[in-house]
């Protein structure tokens, strides 16, 4: 079966967020249609610990954007953001959080980043997000949510080496760009790993999942 996975829909990632993604929150309203439309509903949630180490506040000397090398890992570093139960690490108010499933948090080990929701950035430490899937018996997977250039690309990739049918829908997704042509480049390399990159419309007919019965 078929499911939805919602990449870090959070306030943080959201205009006026301590990271904010530039248009972020266009993800929303495609994120709600599209849930509508789906069995089983997933959503990741970046979740870090106040001291993490992907934060530039810890690394004095350092700015937003430098890059470091974190125990053996190249690190970007960002402001604060999605701080474990604070505002910013909240769902979007406006996503349909109720039509979510199962949540994956992910990032909560101050010594290693985790833009995917399947892995750290090491691949030493999993989520349990295939676990879970694997047991509702879903073999593949459309992906939308934020950042197109960070953990929705990973978490895309990482699907695909796990064996999922991915697809990621463009207008559910917006990139931070740090460099212009970051979102290219980022579409270039998950079509180069086998995701499907399409539009909105193209989910239409047999690639989706079947209507919910019940209730419409
Ligand atoms: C993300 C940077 C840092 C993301 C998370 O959700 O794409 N990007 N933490
Ligand atoms: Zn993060």
């Amino acid at each position: 079966m078929k499911a939805l996975l919602l990449v870090d829909i959070q306030n943080d990632f959201l205009p006026g967020g301590a990271l904010a993604v530039p248009d972020g929150d266009a993800v929303i309203p495609v994120a709600n249609r599209l849930a509508e439309r789906f069995d089983l509903v997933v959503a990741s949630q970046d979740w870090h610990a106040a001291n993490h180490g992907s934060f530039a506040s810890q690394h004095p000397g350092h700015a937003v954007g430098d890059v470091v090398d974190l125990h053996g890992l190249d690190q970007i570093l960002w402001p604060d953001h999605c701080v474990q139960g604070g505002a910013g690490a909240a769902f979007a108010a406006d996503l349909h959080a109720d039509r979510i499933e199962h949540v994956v948090r992910k990032g909560q080990n101050p010594d290693v980043d985790s833009y995917s929701a399947f892995f750290d950035n090491g691949h030493r430490v999993d989520t349990s997000l295939d676990d879970y899937l694997r047991l509702q018996e879903v073999d593949a997977l459309v992906i939308l949510g934020l950042a197109l250039d960070y953990c929705v690309k990973y978490t895309a990739i990482d699907a695909r080496r796990l064996s999922y049918d991915t697809t990621v829908v463009l207008e559910g997704t917006r990139a931070v760009n740090l460099s212009p042509g970051d979102a290219d480049a980022a579409i270039a390399e998950m079509t180069e790993a086998g995701v499907a990159v399409i539009h909105e419309s193209e989910l239409n007919g047999a690639s989706v999942g079947a209507p919910r019965t019940g209730d419409r």
